[in-house]
């Protein structure tokens, strides 16, 4: 049962991360298994690392960028939930990923943004130009507006580069009555830090889902800790059976 009770006009923020994929074929990033595993992400997530050896980057993301469009790749019931949820609920529903899949599109999600941006769409160091992409992409490829070659890059946020949409995140967590927090480990700022603005600015119900406590997990006031495509699905029941 929701530890606290939910308002039918309430403002919801959702925050999702590898986790919430990880059961549709798509790996995390650390732990076992994990995309970072034999791996320093500083040699393929900053943007040092792709002025160094850019084919290695575009190795990693044109690797992860296939993975997408494997058949077996799919939404699983918990973006298929957090869909319903928005399609239902009478408040607002936004989600926050960080997630560069298309998996949450791909389930019907209106209200989203990639904060860490998108695998599937590439952006022109020269001229800015920023469009969407499904092919493998290399040093050897034109701008497809400035026809400069070799400066496109994948349209991802790497360490120590800003994260998309701030402004409008940072106030519909202000602004927010709900906060839940899905699949992700609490590691990396400025997502990890969400959990702490929602709770200075307003008495909002926090909610952390996982397969474990994240690395702010005691930050929540309601843990629900099991696999997401279970706990996901059965806490959106619950919030949709009270009101909808
Ligand atoms: C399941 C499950 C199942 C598994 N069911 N659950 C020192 C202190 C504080 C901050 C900093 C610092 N030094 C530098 C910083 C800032 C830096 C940072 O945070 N560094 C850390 C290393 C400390 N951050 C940045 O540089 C960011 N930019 C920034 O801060 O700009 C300044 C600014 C801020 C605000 C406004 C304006 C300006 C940019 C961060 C970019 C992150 N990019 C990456 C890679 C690119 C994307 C890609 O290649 O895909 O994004 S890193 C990687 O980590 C990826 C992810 O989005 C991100 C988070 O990972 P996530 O999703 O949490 O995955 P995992 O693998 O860590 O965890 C999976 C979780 O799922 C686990 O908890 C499992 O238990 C769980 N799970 N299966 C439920 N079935």
């Amino acid at each position: 049962m929701l530890r606290r009770r939910i308002g039918a006009d309430a403002r919801i923020v959702v925050l999702t991360g590898a986790g919430i994929s990880a059961e549709s074929g798509l790996p995390t990033f650390r732990g076992k298994d994990g995309l970072w595993e034999g791996q320093r992400f500083e040699d393929v997530a900053t943007p040092e690392a792709f002025a160094r050896d850019p084919e290695s980057v575009h190795r990693f993301y044109n690797h992860r960028r296939r993975q997408l469009r494997d058949a077996a790749v799919q939404p699983n019931p918990a973006h298929l939930a957090l869909a319903e949820l928005e399609r239902r609920w009478p408040g607002t529903v936004l989600v926050v990923t960080q997630n560069v899949d298309d998996l949450h599109e791909r389930a019907g999600q209106r209200r989203l943004i990639h904060m860490h941006g998108q695998l599937d769409r590439v952006r022109c160091t020269s001229c800015a130009w920023t469009g969407r992409w499904d092919v493998d992409l290399g040093t050897a490829h034109a701008c497809p507006h400035c026809a400069r070659t070799g400066s496109l890059r994948p349209d991802i946020v790497w360490f120590g580069e800003t994260p998309v949409g701030m402004e409008d995140i940072e106030d519909a967590l202000e602004a927010c009555d709900l906060f839940i927090a899905i699949g992700t480990s609490g590691s990396v700022y400025p997502a990890a830090g969400f959990v702490e603005t929602v709770r200075s600015a307003s008495p909002a119900h926090t909610v952390e889902i996982n397969l474990e406590a994240s690395a702010v997990g005691s930050r929540f006031e309601e843990r629900r800790y099991g696999p997401a495509s279970e706990e996901v699905p059965r806490f959106i029941e619950e919030l949709l059976t009270v009101h909808a």
